[in-house]
């Protein structure tokens, strides 16, 4: 690798953030059951504690998204939580509305047949608006859990029309009372719901995107698609249209997985990083395009704080070999047909090796060269799972197993 490639790698780093999530850290589980963590989070300010370690180690995590159900408890002042994250080193990022989990939302939120559900999710969602202010954030997540499981069940076109008039609302609210915010809608093909899903894909959350107004963009989470989809094109596409938003970091293997990115397929991850590149580079632009770049893992065996600590490792490794295609030279290629020569542009940088490139920038950065082994060799996560399993059993909290 080259000095210039180096120069390249640690200017990228520089703009490089990825916010993490703040249900990372604590307990969950699959619908069959949670094993518990004794260094599990429980309560906000632990969450932030944690969110601010991984932010030390890699000073790539300034701020954590927050889940409004999660994390705030119903009339409390929102600045309350605010002061928490700045006392752990973070900031409050993006802010996700949870119009999924009350009873109300049994036959969906916004496209619910029940006016009264939709009124619920709409005022959740201008509370949320509030929060946001409060807080000081600028993004707002919006995941439905809306959709059908059996042909029949509901007018699809109904559900439509009121969601897009709910999103459009929402949007200008956020317009009017809220400098400066972007509303990003997410989508995903199936579950909870398994025969339509209300926003489907990147094409319709562009669609509702576009119908909300200019402020509304689309998120996408990477293990939201169906297999075999090509995650890239649909980046590449939303882009070149200024409707891509932000990321939902994951990876996955069949579904919505929440796998540690770049578990399983890092070339994928590389492939997404690359198409941001190459539309800065064809627009000669002097910066990457803005967009949120966010985790959404929820890791249920691996010890949660090293698996995040991975993660952002593994997004700053291959955010750094998409930095150094040689795209003059892919330019050429491309334009000559020479496909071989094209996809060797991509392959070479991403067998590259970049930890030389990394270490110099954690260096400069006064942060440690190699993040999960600091964090490992500390003993940190031991001790805070003597001290957090210490205070549940305070609280009256056991979670043994009975054949112990
Ligand atoms: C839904 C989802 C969405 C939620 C999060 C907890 O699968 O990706 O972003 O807010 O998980
Ligand atoms: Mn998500
Ligand atoms: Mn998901």
């Amino acid at each position: 690798m080259n000095n210039k490639d180096i120069r390249q790698i640690r200017s990228a780093l520089d703009q490089f953030a990825i916010e993490l999530p703040s249900w990372g850290f604590a307990d969950t589980g699959t619908r069959f059951g949670k094993f518990f963590q004794d260094a599990a989070a429980s309560t906000v300010e632990e969450k932030f504690h944690d969110a601010g370690l991984v932010h030390q180690l890699t000073g790539a995590c300034p701020t954590v998204a927050v889940h409004v159900l999660w994390d705030f408890e119903p009339g409390e002042d929102p600045k309350k939580v605010a002061r928490l994250a700045k006392k752990h080193g973070v900031k409050v990022g993006s802010i996700n509305p949870n119009v999924f989990q009350d009873q109300a939302y049994k036959l969906g939120s916004f496209c619910s047949p029940d006016k009264a559900a939709r009124d619920a999710a709409i005022k959740h969602s201008y509370d949320s608006i509030d929060i946001g202010k409060a807080v000081g954030s600028k993004l707002m997540t919006m995941w439905l859990a809306d959709g059908t499981n059996y042909p029949g069940q509901d007018s699809i076109y109904r559900r439509k029309r009121d969601l897009q008039g709910a999103l459009k609302k929402i949007h200008d609210r956020m317009a009017k009372q809220w400098r400066g915010s972007t509303l990003l809608i997410e989508y995903k093909p199936f579950e909870p719901a398994f025969y339509h899903t209300d926003i489907a894909d990147w094409g319709m959350a562009a669609a509702f995107a576009r119908h909300a107004g200019t402020k509304a963009k689309v998120l996408v989470d990477t293990g939201h698609h169906l297999p075999g989809a090509n995650i890239e094109h649909i980046v590449a596409f939303l882009l070149d249209e200024g409707m891509l938003g932000g990321f939902h970091f994951n990876d996955r293997k069949y579904a919505d997985d929440d796998l540690t990115l770049g578990s399983i397929d890092p070339y994928a991850m590389f492939r997404i990083f690359d198409q941001i590149a190459q539309y800065a580079f064809e627009r000669d632009l002097k910066k990457l395009p803005d967009v949120a770049y966010m985790v959404d893992q929820s890791h249920n065996l691996k010890p949660k704080l090293e698996a995040m600590v991975q993660t952002v490792m593994e997004a700053q490794s291959l955010f750094a070999k998409a930095q150094i295609v040689d795209r003059k030279a892919l330019a050429k290629a491309q334009a000559a047909g020479d496909i071989v020569a094209a996809e060797r542009c991509l392959k070479q940088a991403y067998e590259a090796d970049v930890t030389p490139a990394l270490a110099k920038w954690r260096k400069a950065n006064g942060l440690p060269v190699d993040p999960l082994e600091e964090l490992r060799s500390s003993g940190i996560v031991k001790k805070l799972g003597k001290e957090r399993a210490a205070a549940r059993r305070a609280r009256g909290e056991v979670q043994a197993s009975s054949y112990a």
